[in-house]
């Protein structure tokens, strides 16, 4: 059995994805005459408190839907340090959406407001105009972190006196909800766009959400078809999305249980660093420094007893857990990691 800890980007469609798939009433998407697209995208801004929504081919694509629909070429976009933005979306940002970044060092990738205070500059000749805020609602690489609401509306309070907008990179915003729970609209609530993947813990199989209001909704959309995400019967894609939102946000609170569970068992076992404090939804990032190997070593080493995680920097490993992770499969991590800590040891 190879038990997949690699990112909840893994999940499969549930059953009833793959029949509302085939069953979806579809129509051309670039014309707007996609009825099932029309009905994901209607519920998906009920579900943030939105104007509107947009659906996007990718959790990337949304982000950069975003960028380019709230700034111009030459802007500066204020990033947390490590945020996906910045990390792992190919330098979109400055390629494609032609911004100059200037980033906040977050606290496990929650950024503080004097933080935010301290990076945006007053006018000045020799600066660029800073237009853009961008959170990251939970924080990836910060261990699946969650802001509270008070912070988030705190925030953007603040961006907006400053006359920035701001952009939620909520790839993971439902965890956050869950965790906290409050709803999404509520943590969305004064934020002007948001975007959201139907495709991680929500196990469908494509695409992600940008919602915002109506006028930048159309600017994205405009956007959307620029960079080629233009789809025609998309509606295959939104069937299962619907299905997501409808029947997959409540469970995510079992995916955030066994993260934990996994955490506190592998801090007894020892030999890996792991902070309990990150552990609030559904990753566990393990530093592989004690065992002095590298996060890659590791990570082979657990491959080669079916185990499959990220090495995501030098010395951290993630785990993260999904609706294929169930009572038997936590057992089993936490008895491979052993066996491999054991041997390694
Ligand atoms: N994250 C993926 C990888 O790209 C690292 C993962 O396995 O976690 N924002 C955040 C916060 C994300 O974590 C991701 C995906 C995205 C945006 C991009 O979504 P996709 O993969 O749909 O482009």
């Amino acid at each position: 059995m190879v038990i997949n800890l690699r990112s909840d980007t893994q999940t499969l469609p549930t059953e009833e994805m793959l029949e509302a798939m085939r069953n979806a009433s579809l129509g051309d998407d670039v014309l707007g005459e996609d009825p099932t697209v029309n009905k994901l995208e209607k519920l998906s801004a009920e579900m943030l408190g939105k104007e509107a929504a947009l659906l996007v081919a990718s959790g990337t694509m949304g982000n950069l839907c975003a960028l380019m629909s709230h700034t111009h070429p030459g802007d500066e976009v204020i990033l947390e340090a490590e945020s996906h933005t910045y990390y792992y979306e190919v330098g979109g940002f400055s390629a494609l959406a032609g911004l100059s970044p200037r980033f906040v060092q977050g606290e496990h990738g929650i950024m503080s407001v004097d933080k935010i205070k301290e990076a945006i500059r007053p006018g000045d000749i020799h600066f660029p105009h800073p237009t853009l805020l961008c959170i990251e609602n939970t924080h990836n690489r910060g261990g699946g972190t969650v802001y509270p609401v008070t912070l988030m509306d705190e925030i953007a309070q603040f961006a907006h006196k400053q006359g920035l907008k701001v952009h939620i990179d909520g790839a993971r915003i439902f965890n956050a909800s869950v965790a906290l729970g409050v709803s999404v609209t509520e943590l969305v609530k004064s934020a002007d766009s948001v975007m959201f993947c139907l495709s991680k813990g929500l196990s469908a199989p494509i695409g992600s959400i940008l919602a915002g209001d109506k006028g930048f909704v159309e600017k994205a959309r405009k956007v959307r078809k620029m960079v080629g995400g233009g789809m025609r019967q998309a509606g295959i894609i939104a069937a299962a999305g619907i299905v997501a939102l409808e029947k997959m946000v409540d469970r995510l609170s079992e995916d955030h249980a066994y993260a934990r569970y996994i955490a506190e068992e592998l801090i007894k076992v020892g030999g890996l660093n792991i902070d309990l404090e990150t552990v609030q939804t559904n990753m566990v990032y393990c530093d592989t420094s004690p065992l002095k190997i590298s996060a890659d070593q590791f990570a082979n080493l657990l491959k080669e007893q079916g185990l499959l995680v990220s090495a995501v920097s030098t010395d951290q490993i993630r785990l993260v857990t999904s609706r294929h992770i169930t009572d038997k499969e936590a057992g089993e991590v936490i008895a491979t990691i052993k066996r491999v800590i054991e041997n390694v040891l």
